[in-house]
């Protein structure tokens, strides 16, 4: 074998060797333009040829170009190999395990005051009211002069509240504003309930500056204390899940006439414990107010009284909460306590 072939083969085998090892497009790249860069190996083989006696020269050439011609074939059948392998582990590192198990989120659950609410709402629902909402910032007109609370009345002690500088405008006390909206807007007959936050000059382990309310309206022909009575025993012995004894101390309230307190059977003790913290060993929980509706109301919501009357109530959600759920403290009810709240009102 002449030296020109001796010299191909070498590199021939030099060349395999390398690539063999060559495990990446990188080092596809180094074998390049180590072999056929400018400075290359082969590149340099054939700028030498040159020098070879000219009747030696067209054999070396076409020697020298014919392994030119496998390195490059080598080096592009391997490049497209090495494309599919990365793409694959490209793929590969990109997919997801859809058996793997997943990473769970806790679920959500409704705020004890909300679920107390819907519950209450559901109630009423099934005893024929429709539920209405209304305005947070009131006027001195819904929230006190219609439900027959003058200015300077003393109930309006009782009730101080959030001003606010645009005259006259407030933060409502009671949902019953809602009331004498829907008086206006439906008139009678009507059955509602209007659920929502209201707002005191209050703040103390009892009592809150901002709670929720629920009241409801009936206005009709004919409607008798014993309507109302039904009504809110029915009530009572669904929300808390049990018959309830039930007693009515009169009261008074300036929308109502008669007016009265609901007072039922102190739902942790039944009256057997007289150390009981619930009810303080009295046996009983003041539960709502109610009362027949006060014929000035009822004129105030452009209904006749002398055809219609009606009974209303009123009762505290956050109370009704703390009962169902056996809290002591009002405050863990506004703390936003994520372990509090995600054990349904129950620690
Ligand atoms: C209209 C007519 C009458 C709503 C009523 C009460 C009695 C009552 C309190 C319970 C606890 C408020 O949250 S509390 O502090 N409410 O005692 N509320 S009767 O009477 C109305 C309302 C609207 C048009």
């Amino acid at each position: 074998m002449s030296d020109h072939r001796q010299d191909v083969q070498q590199m021939r085998e030099a060349f395999a060797v390398a690539l063999a090892e060559a495990d990446g497009s990188d080092q596809l790249e180094a074998l390049r333009v180590r072999f056929l860069g400018k400075k290359g190996e082969l590149t340099s083989a054939l700028k030498s040829l040159g020098r070879l006696p000219a009747e030696e020269r067209p054999e070396a050439g076409a020697a020298w170009n014919a392994l030119r011609g496998e390195i490059e074939r080598a080096l592009e059948s391997a490049k497209s190999r090495f494309r599919l392998l990365e793409a694959e582990a490209e793929e590969h590192r990109q997919s997801v395990d859809v058996t793997q198990p997943g990473c769970g989120r806790p679920y959500g659950a409704f705020h004890p005051v909300v679920q107390v609410m819907h519950d209450v709402v559901d109630i009423f629902v099934g005893l024929g009211f429709s539920v209405a909402s209304g305005p947070e910032i009131e006027d001195d007109f819904h929230n006190f002069e219609a439900l027959n609370i003058p200015p300077h009345h003393p109930a309006r002690d009782m009730q101080d509240t959030f001003y606010l500088e645009r005259k006259g405008l407030l933060l409502r006390t009671h949902t019953s504003p809602v009331q004498v909206r829907s008086m206006l807007r439906h008139g009678a007959p009507l059955r509602v309930v209007c659920p929502g936050k209201v707002y005191r000059r209050d703040s103390d382990p009892t009592h809150s500056p901002m709670f929720h309310q629920l009241e409801g309206l009936l206005v009709d022909e004919d409607v008798s204390v014993a309507d109302i009575k039904g009504c809110l025993e029915v009530f009572v012995n669904e929300i808390f899940g049990r018959p309830l004894k039930a007693r009515y101390r009169s009261s008074f309230f300036p929308f109502t006439e008669p007016s009265m307190e609901m007072d039922v059977e102190c739902v942790a003790c039944s009256g057997r414990d007289s150390s009981c913290r619930i009810c303080k060993g009295t046996g009983w929980l003041e539960i709502m107010g109610l009362g027949m509706v006060h014929p000035n109301v009822l004129r105030s919501g452009r209904i006749d009284p002398e055809r219609y009357n009606g009974f209303a109530w009123g009762m505290g959600l956050d109370r009704i909460a703390m009962l169902k759920y056996g809290l002591n403290d009002l405050r863990v009810l506004f703390q936003g306590d994520a372990a509090f709240l995600s054990s349904g009102g129950v620690l």
